[in-house]
């Protein structure tokens, strides 16, 4: 992509609305724009991240046996009256009357129309287990939208949904989503660590919200401090296995949520020195809730005994427009965003320092070209700005690596490579600087 023909509206200033760090990069860096309340339009730069997140989520989520479908946006308020939410939702949910008064509504999620989908199809064991996700935009009537994307109104998120036979394996397909949340996250740059729920409005009695601590977080959490440097179950995990014993692992521990806290365990279980009492921000959380939804809608399956019984039922939902927000939260420094490399909108920059200059244009092209046709995303930067305003922009923006070329270094025969979040800075040669990118991020 050449930047004199993209669009990246960065703003100089700090818009005086923002509160938190996150907030301030996204709209600094022409990731989003906000048009209302809790209501953003994505950017170019923006959906990129969001595109990249999305991505990891559904490739985990594959991997963890989950199937991709896509339910609408708008649902009717006859389903939510079957399942006993539709006045229980309370000013959160959006309420919508179509030209015949029939009543609709934003879906705030999603258990009721998947639910649905479920009963006209389903109606053996011999069909289960199964694991439906989509990835779709929700609406909250959020009393407090803040933070930006952090805790909007419309937002995106990852809801997936299993359906089991009997609660020992709709256990097991809690704990394969757990699995899956940790090595997702993982991959983003997070730690995020696992912490008993409150289920809310969604029910359900064993609930674990993955949390991953910032200052700027909206949740109080405590924990052990073991459990934020354990490593992820690994993406080569065997999903056919019994993941018990690993989530076992990390129960075993105490995390929890301000809701859920109870002191004096904590003191008794924790020794004083591990004890860490922190702020966090949530990015995912998953439900275990039985038939809660499938026993007033009658989502029946037909067991090996002859009987029918409701179908058992858990959800497991990841904030993938919040995610863009915390990662920068947990990813910055006073220049600007610094992209974990497999989020970043593009991996790489090749930045001319003077675009009037043929022998300077020439590396450029030829560096860019090469980079292009290896698989890598990559941006040129071949506008005529000054070298300092075109460095603050993809410092800001935290594009990983940048390819810079003079005309001192074209007559060298040498591109500086710099890197953004060591801030080193390495001569070699065009080939050498394709080459070591090509060889890194390479598509
Ligand atoms: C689980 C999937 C659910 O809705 N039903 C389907 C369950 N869970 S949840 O915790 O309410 O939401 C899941 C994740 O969505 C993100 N999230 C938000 N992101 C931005 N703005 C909001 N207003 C917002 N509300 C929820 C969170 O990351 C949450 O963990």
């Amino acid at each position: 992509m050449r930047l004199s023909r993209y669009f990246l509206p960065a703003l100089r200033e700090t818009p005086s609305e923002a509160q938190i760090v996150s907030h301030q990069l996204m709209l600094r860096a022409g990731m989003i724009k906000q048009n209302g309340a809790g209501i953003y339009t994505w950017l170019p730069l923006g959906l990129r991240v969001l595109q990249k997140i999305e991505a990891i989520v559904r490739e985990e989520q594959e991997r963890a046996g989950a199937v991709e479908l896509l339910m609408p946006t708008i649902q009717q308020a006859e389903l939510w009256r079957e399942s006993g939410r539709y006045e229980a939702y309370g000013k959160e949910m959006l309420r919508i009357v179509d030209r015949h008064e029939r009543e609709m509504l934003f879906g705030p999620t999603n258990e009721e129309l998947i639910t649905d989908v479920f009963r006209s199809f389903v109606k053996s064991y011999k069909q289960l287990p199964l694991n439906l996700y989509h990835i779709q935009w929700k609406f909250r009537d959020e009393i407090r939208p803040r933070f930006g994307v952090m805790r909007g109104r419309e937002f995106l998120m990852k809801d997936a949904y299993s359906f089991d036979l009997t609660p020992d394996a709709a256990r097991q397909a809690y704990y394969r989503m757990f699995c899956a949340y940790l090595n997702t996250f993982s991959r983003m740059g997070l730690k995020a660590v696992p912490m008993r729920a409150d289920t809310g409005p969604i029910g359900g009695d064993l609930s674990h919200e993955f949390i991953i601590l910032a200052d700027t977080g909206e949740s109080a959490v405590f924990c052990d401090r073991e459990l934020v440097d354990m490593a992820p179950p690994g993406l080569d995990l065997d999903f056919q296995s019994d993941l018990k014993p690993e989530f076992d692992r990390r129960t075993a521990l105490y995390a929890a949520t301000e809701e859920m806290h109870d002191p004096a365990r904590f003191e008794r279980e924790v020794p004083e020195e591990r004890r860490l009492a922190a702020r966090g921000i949530e990015v995912g959380h998953i439900f275990y809730f039985g038939t809660k939804y499938s026993a007033p809608m009658k989502a029946h399956v037909t067991g090996p005994d002859g009987k029918d019984a409701p179908v058992e039922m858990g959800s497991y939902g990841v904030g993938v427009s919040r995610l863009a927000a915390a990662i920068i939260e947990a990813s910055h420094d006073e220049r600007g965003i610094i992209w974990p490399a497999a989020v970043a909108p593009f991996s790489a920059a090749v930045v001319s320092l003077r675009p009037d200059d043929a022998s300077v244009s020439t590396v450029c092209e030829s560096v860019y070209g090469a980079l292009l046709k290896a698989g890598v995303d990559v941006l040129y930067d071949d506008t005529p700005e000054r070298p300092g305003a075109k460095f603050s922009t993809l410092e800001l923006a935290g594009i990983p690596t940048l390819v810079v070329v003079g005309p001192k270094g074209v007559k060298a025969g040498v591109v500086e490579v710099r890197d953004r979040a060591t801030g080193a800075v390495v001569e070699m040669s065009a080939e050498a600087a394709i080459q070591k990118l090509v060889g890194t991020i390479g598509g």
